[in-house]
């Protein structure tokens, strides 16, 4: 799923200015094929300019209408992430209202068209395009609000994460700064950032783990557990994909103890809140006292990888079960 091939939603006077330049020009193209009397030509120059509005219009507002996605029909990770940084309510009545405006317009042009073909009346033939155009002007001001909603969502949700439904995926969580994103470069052929600081990774780094015919997602999900509603955005991004996306979650230990091995425990059991299978990987065990480790391994009772080769093989042998 990605978002980033959204339609850019203009101004409510783009649409309207690009839509009678277009009128326009066809007005001239009518100009120089229109025969007959002078109420005929003024009629068919008239018509031609009142459907270029209407299929310039319509076809940019229906642009929007098929770009975006329909909100209900979304995976339950966009659903949730469209309600946590969006108003969900007033995403959908913005669409609902470029929606009402589409309708609005074919049913101007369908009732103008019908008048123009239909008068005698040279003076008419005028006050019936200014007409028409004044409503239609008037139809696309009154989402104007709208738009700028939805050019605000699209903006926001071209910022979502592109995450694969339907595959085997498995969360890294764990504290900041203790090898998440290092273990998902080792687990993938993925290049993301990796720096001796906290905090380095700022959106969820994403990799595929491929081995013989099985392609496995690996998701790094950065920052703490928190109550929700406290979460930055990376924060709740990272809890509903570990929530609505994982197979699997590995958490990882540093015993070089960076933070306190207790809070790292703590973190471990608020994990296992999501009832998901969950591997343990330890870092950094290559600058570690052995002992340290093996008492660590031998002490936990799940299953403890100090491998990525190793924690690599058990994903996929999970994931084919
Ligand atoms: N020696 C050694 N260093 C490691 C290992 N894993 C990570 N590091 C180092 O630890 C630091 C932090 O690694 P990252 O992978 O960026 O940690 P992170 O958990 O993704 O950090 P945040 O994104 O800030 O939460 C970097 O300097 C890494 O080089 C490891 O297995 N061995
Ligand atoms: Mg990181």
């Amino acid at each position: 799923m990605n978002f980033q091939g959204l339609t850019k939603v203009e101004t409510a006077d783009w649409y309207i200015n690009v839509a009678f330049r277009a009128a326009t020009k066809k007005a001239g193209i009518a100009r120089g094929a229109s025969s007959g009397t002078r109420l005929d030509k003024s009629k068919s120059i008239e018509c031609a300019k009142l459907a270029e509005l209407h299929t310039v219009l319509r076809k940019h507002l229906m642009q929007i209408l098929l770009s975006f996605p329909s909100i209900d029909g979304l995976p339950e990770f966009y659903q949730q992430l469209v309600r946590t940084t969006l108003e969900y309510d007033q995403l959908k009545k913005s669409l609902g209202a470029v929606n009402w405006a589409v309708d609005k317009i074919d049913m101007l042009h369908r009732d103008y068209m019908r008048d123009l073909t239909k008068t005698r009346d040279l003076t008419r033939v005028n006050a019936l395009r200014k007409e028409y155009y004044g409503r239609v002007s008037s139809v696309v001001k009154t989402i104007k609000e709208q738009l700028a909603y939805l050019e605000n969502s699209r903006k926001v949700m071209k910022e979502f994460p592109s995450i694969k439904q339907n595959v085997f995926t498995v969360c890294i969580a764990g504290f900041p700064n203790i090898g998440k994103t290092t273990l998902l470069s080792k687990l993938t052929a993925s290049k993301p950032e990796i720096a001796a600081y906290a905090f380095t990774t700022k959106r969820l780094n994403i990799g595929y783990l491929k081995s013989d015919h099985v392609r496995i997602q690996v998701i790094d999900t950065p920052g703490a557990l928190n109550r929700f509603e406290k979460m930055n955005a990376i924060e709740q991004q990272a809890y509903l994909a570990i929530k609505y996306c994982a197979d699997i979650v590995v958490y990882i230990f540093d015993l070089g103890e960076p933070f306190p091995l207790a809070h790292q425990k703590r973190l471990f059991a608020e994990l296992q809140r999501f009832h998901k299978p969950m591997l343990v990987y330890l870092s950094k065990t290559d600058i570690l006292d052995k002992k340290l480790v093996a008492g660590f391994v031998a002490k936990f009772k799940e299953n403890v990888f100090t491998s990525p080769d190793s924690l690599a093989s058990e994903i996929v042998k999970r994931s084919r079960e």
